[in-house]
């Protein structure tokens, strides 16, 4: 890996003047009755998987347009992977995506990820594309297609995941369909949603005890008029249906605009349900932006939905936390290096929260002073202590600039020639 050495780390480490920063931080919280220490070791125990198709660029109905030295195969995806591992101390995981990333020695694959210090998150499964040597189309829908032959190849491409997954120690599987209708009639609500829950039951039954099943709703796209798993409704009586190793994803960007989905969150968490994430941002619709670019507030109330969670001990609570975004104008590498920032310190900032003031301003009507309880955490800058919890576990105190001078991407350019149909996408 060029330059990018525990040494240049700490070399360029040392030319930042962030311990300053933490310092009169963690004075100002002494004041406000915060231990800044606590903080800082919260944040080295956060961490955020990363999609193996988050390291290549995405693309838009319209056209992709390449970047340098983008990854062709799933291990220079996780060379990619390591290095904002390795920068932020924040990524121990990578999600992968079958089959973009299926390979015929997964044994391998794990080693190669191990020796780079990478574990391996939820598999992905996909039934919203045709593969070449595929019997049946996806066309009309994979999981509840009206033909029982195109639902058992789904199914069936489902368990394949998991036991892949099952090599590589990945404790979860992520299912999400495309399937939908794109006309008012074309596709009977009930009796497709019945054919969905079928063939998830089928999968269900195939999940090792260890393992749970994420299922993620999504309003449209790619089907324009219904989608068979249209909202988090429909999503919960799925898990319900299948059992207690079934959960609810929330991908942030599948939601209507204006739609309150720290509520969501609080509901599933109330029912039991809530499996997990993938973190993106939005301004219209599923635009896949990096997570906390448009609206970092939203993400705070989210994260101020879990600490909550988090601190009352709820049973069973444990949700995964993914990256899920389409990179189009950044280099991903320095796009996720960010999100996973955004994402701590929407973390650490919902862990700031005075929870006593909050709750009496809640049980006093005291609707001004509980906006700017949150708004108090929400406001102060914690970027010293994700900086300082990034130095003290070998990363970087400034992961964009400390990439950038590494000149790592210049190298794979020149490593890695443009080819033709790098799969990545939007999911
Ligand atoms: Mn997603």
């Amino acid at each position: 890996m060029p330059n990018l050495t525990a040494d240049f780390i700490a070399t360029q480490n040392a030319q930042s003047t962030a311990q300053l920063d933490y310092d009169a931080l963690g004075e100002h919280l002494d004041r406000r009755g915060v231990d800044i220490e606590t903080l800082k070791a919260a944040v080295k125990k956060f961490g955020v998987a990363i999609p193996s198709w988050g390291v290549g660029t995405g693309g838009t109905r319209f056209a992709r347009f390449p970047g340098i030295g983008e990854p062709r195969n799933i291990y220079e995806k996780l060379d990619d992977c390591s290095v904002i591992q390795q920068l932020t101390q924040a990524t121990p995981d990578v999600s992968l995506h079958i089959p973009w990333d299926k390979v015929d020695d997964p044994k391998g694959l794990l080693e190669y990820g191990t020796a780079r210090g990478l574990g391996f998150d939820a598999m992905n499964s996909n039934t919203f594309q045709d593969q070449p040597d595929q019997a049946h189309s996806y066309k009309y829908g994979s999981l509840s297609h009206t033909d029982k032959a195109t639902r058992d190849q789904a199914v069936a491409h489902n368990i394949d995941c998991i036991e892949f997954g099952e090599i590589l120690g990945s404790k979860a599987l992520t299912v999400w369909v495309g399937d939908g209708s794109n006309f008012p009639g074309q596709s009977h609500f009930a009796r497709s949603f019945d054919r969905y829950i079928d063939s998830l039951r089928q999968i269900y039954a195939a999940l090792p005890d260890d393992w749970r099943m994420f299922t993620e709703h999504k309003i449209y796209e790619p089907a324009f008029y219904s989608t068979v798993m249209q909202d988090w409704g429909t999503n919960f009586m799925t898990a319900k249906m299948l059992g207690d190793r079934a959960f609810c994803l929330v991908d942030l960007g599948h939601h209507a605009p204006s739609v309150n989905i720290e509520m969501i969150v609080s509901r599933l968490i109330q029912a039991g349900k809530l499996g997990g994430f993938h973190f993106n941002d939005s301004k219209y619709g599923d635009d896949d932006l990096d997570s906390g670019a448009i609206n970092p507030y939203q993400l705070f109330l989210v994260f101020n939905e879990l600490v909550d969670a988090e601190q009352q001990n709820i049973e069973g609570f444990n949700p995964a936390h993914m990256i899920d975004q389409s990179h189009n104008v950044t280099d991903p590498i320095e796009s996720i290096m960010t999100s996973a920032a955004e994402i701590q310190r929407a973390y650490v900032q919902a862990l700031l929260i005075d929870r006593t003031a909050l709750e009496q301003a809640q049980e006093t009507n005291d609707a001004l002073l509980a906006s700017e309880t949150l708004k108090q955490a929400f406001r102060t800058d914690v970027e010293p202590i994700l900086a300082m919890a990034r130095s003290e576990t070998g990363g970087a105190i400034d992961p964009v600039k400390t990439y950038r001078s590494s000149g790592y991407r210049t190298a794979k350019g020149n490593e890695r020639p443009a080819t033709v149909g790098t799969s990545s996408g939007i999911v």
